[in-house]
């Protein structure tokens, strides 16, 4: 199914050049979850995912409405933050989505040029161009919407020298689980309503620049029972990767329309981290009570070689281990990629994870599609949504 993806000559450098440059972008500044109860949900991503305690902000700094935990590890940082009253609107983010993403922050170099280049071209704003400051300089941030309630901030912290943002304390734990090799973040990929995918292909372009690099149809993205589109936008240096779904009539439901139905429209449905070492981090995180998708068929490992193809030599990884922890392996004409996805992290069927080692691959493992799909079907079948 996915051979015509796989000959795809991605002529990246060409591709990224067509983007423009009014939005430089020079990489994810944090990503914030607004969740139910921050405190536990911090304690989970330190457990589960080997995240460490960087800041904080609460009643105890003097906010008196929400609190914000922020973690890191290496190059990623997420904040998960709670309403602390009945008033704070945060709450109708909470009934309507369950826990989810609200901002995917982006660093800039000038939040304000940022802000009047894409709200010039039709950004809906979300916060104008604010300057907070302490001992340690100044951040200025503005904010757009993207897709259903998710925002881009554009984060400036070029005269900034603190640990997080002006309000945040340095947050010191005693309780410092070992990281799991988490590096950065690869991609963020959104789910949006039928027929508009192209909307927000064209959201992207127009508005902050990016440029289509990839896109695979519901000829290419469909089992027996369901189906999704998706289309791959990209920023001008490739740092930057959102794919768009959304979902296609099939026998059944697809994927995507469970995410909306459950998430009460468009949002985050995965995060895609990249690691360099990706037996070594599954191991761990399963270890740690991270919930995967259940491995694909004999069948699908019997074929690794065959979708390897030319990377058949460069391949270092033992097959039988990667088979244990139900990795995933795709190639294309650059090289080939390791990937492996959880199972949602909330109780509503939304928002999960995929963690992935490149090994020259520039592409999202179109070759596992069918594999994962179906994986993912198990699931909706089990929860009464196929
Ligand atoms: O980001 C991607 O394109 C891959 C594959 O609902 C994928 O991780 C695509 C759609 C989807 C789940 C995974
Ligand atoms: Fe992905």
């Amino acid at each position: 199914m996915s051979n015509e993806i796989k000959n795809v000559e991605y002529g990246l450098e060409k591709i990224f050049e067509g983007a423009q440059d009014f939005l430089p972008l020079m990489g994810t500044d944090y990503v914030e979850f607004i969740v139910g109860n921050a405190k536990q949900a911090a304690h989970y991503y330190k457990t589960a995912f080997g995240y460490e305690s960087l800041a904080y902000a609460g009643l105890e700094t003097g906010v008196r409405d929400r609190a914000s935990y922020v973690l890191k590890q290496d190059k990623i940082r997420i904040v998960l933050t709670t309403p602390l009253t009945a008033e704070s609107p945060l709450n109708d983010h909470l009934v309507k989505h369950g826990d989810g993403v609200k901002v995917v922050a982006l660093w800039v170099e000038d939040a304000r040029k940022s802000f009047e280049e894409t709200t010039k071209r039709g950004a809906k704003v979300f916060m104008e161009p604010t300057v907070e400051t302490d001992e340690f300089g100044e951040v200025v941030r503005a904010g757009i919407y993207t897709y259903g309630e998710t925002v881009h901030m554009f984060v400036e912290r070029k005269n900034y020298t603190g640990v997080f943002l002006p309000g945040f304390k340095e947050w010191k734990s005693d309780y410092n689980p070992a990281p799991t090799g988490l590096k950065y973040i690869d991609h963020m990929v959104g789910n949006v309503g039928w027929n508009e995918m192209n909307t927000w292909v064209k959201w992207y372009e127009d508005v902050m620049g990016f440029v289509n690099f990839l896109s695979f149809d519901d000829k290419q993205i469909t089992t027996e029972y369901s189906a999704l589109m998706s289309k791959v936008m990209s920023n001008g240096n490739g740092r930057i990767k959102f794919p768009i779904n959304e979902p296609a009539e099939g026998k059944k439901k697809s994927q995507i329309e469970e995410y909306l139905d459950f998430y009460g429209g468009p949002g985050v449905q995965h995060i895609a981290i990249a690691t360099d070492d990706i037996i070594k981090t599954v191991t761990d995180l399963k270890s740690r009570g991270v919930e995967f998708l259940s491995a694909p068929p004999q069948s699908y490992y019997d074929a690794v070689p065959a979708r390897l193809g030319a990377h058949k030599d460069a391949f270092k990884e033992d097959i039988k281990e990667i088979q244990k922890l139900a990795i995933m392996v795709d190639a294309d004409e650059e090289g080939y990629l390791l990937q492996i996805f959880t199972k949602p992290v909330e109780d509503r069927p939304t928002l999960f994870y995929e963690i992935i080692q490149r090994m020259g691959a520039r592409g999202f493992g179109a070759g596992n599609f069918k594999a994962l799909f179906e994986s993912i079907e198990r699931e909706q079948e089990l929860r009464g949504t196929l």
